[in-house]
């Protein structure tokens, strides 16, 4: 598997998450997914010019408002082409964030040559379009962005064409924006919220959404917002929301996808973003994404 570094800060409106690659580096990511029998290669961090050199604003869209947009369709072009290289090496891409903004590049690169499907664990829906977002920060926007949804229909560096809708499931929504919501009630996306996980448990909503994700495609790709975990557990996000899974969910969560890896080797790629270092206690959100990708990865109690 290869490890991807993409200490991209476009998208979130706070400084630190940029530094995520390094925390969870630092957390012995590689030394914990070894544990696996897996082969470990890090190709380092992409080149992401700091954000206090570029404006903002620079570039806009007629309608609505999404910050940094240049400098996010250089990062998602980088990062895509990295993604689709180490798929094409025959090497599993491992993404570190950065915020969620950079899943549009993990979209673009997985879905480049195959139909894919996607598990979102995630507080937030990442479904706003320029147009609807209430803050411009396009780590709010990725899902929509990837689907190309809104303005985005017109933005072929975002749009993952092989991403299919009926395909893309949510786990674990907790915050959702007025006009959010409506697009995703109104979107072929699968939406499980912390009200079904509470209803039903994490481990049927969880297999669950890895049928509907992985059901007619080629691979799912699973990309895992830390703050979908209670900030409780993991305090160091940029934007914490109260009432998020546990540590035990979320490791139950992760096993299950390796397991289900195990049985039909539908796992194709991964991302952890949203760590910021600058609000952590003592690297613990970093050491939590790390030790949540080993599980992932094939890291077993017994
Ligand atoms: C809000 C917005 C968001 C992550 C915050 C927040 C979006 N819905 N995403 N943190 N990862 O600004 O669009
Ligand atoms: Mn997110
Ligand atoms: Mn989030
Ligand atoms: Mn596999």
């Amino acid at each position: 598997m290869r490890i991807i570094g993409a200490p991209s800060d476009y998208g979130a409106n706070r400084r630190g998450v940029d530094m995520g690659p390094s925390a969870i580096r630092y957390a012995d990511l590689a030394a914990g997914i070894e544990v696996t029998g897996a082969t470990v290669h890090d190709a380092g961090d992409l080149a992401v010019p700091r954000a206090e050199e570029r404006d903002p604003d620079r570039e806009q869209p007629t309608v609505g408002k999404a910050k940094f947009l240049r400098e996010t369709r250089e990062v998602s072009r980088t990062l895509a082409d990295a993604v689709a290289d180490s798929l094409a090496d025959g090497e599993f891409p491992l993404v570190l964030g950065g915020d969620h903004s950079i899943a549009i590049g993990s979209l673009a690169g997985t879905a480049r040559d195959a139909e894919v499907g996607a598990v979102w664990f995630d507080a937030h829906g990442d479904f706003n379009t320029p147009e609807t977002s209430p803050s411009g920060n396009v780590h709010g926007m990725p899902v929509a962005a990837a689907l190309g949804k809104g303005s985005f229909a017109d933005a072929t560096w975002a749009r993952a064409d092989g991403l299919r809708e009926e395909n893309v499931v949510f786990v674990g929504l907790r915050d959702i924006d007025e006009h959010e919501r409506e697009a995703i009630n109104e979107s072929d996306v699968t939406a499980f919220t912390m009200s079904d996980i509470d209803e039903r448990g994490i481990s049927t909503v969880v297999e669950e959404a890895l049928d509907v994700a992985s059901a007619g495609v080629d691979g799912v790709h699973v990309s895992f917002d830390l703050d979908w975990l209670d900030p409780n557990e993991a305090p160091g996000v940029g934007t914490p929301v109260r009432g998020g899974a546990t540590y035990r969910e979320a490791h139950w969560a992760l096993e299950a996808v390796a397991n289900r890896d195990a049985e039909d080797g539908i796992l194709r790629s991964m991302e952890l973003v949203e760590v910021n270092p600058i609000l952590d206690q003592s690297n613990r959100t970093a050491e939590m994404a790390a030790e949540l990708a080993a599980s992932a990865l094939g890291k077993r109690i017994l």
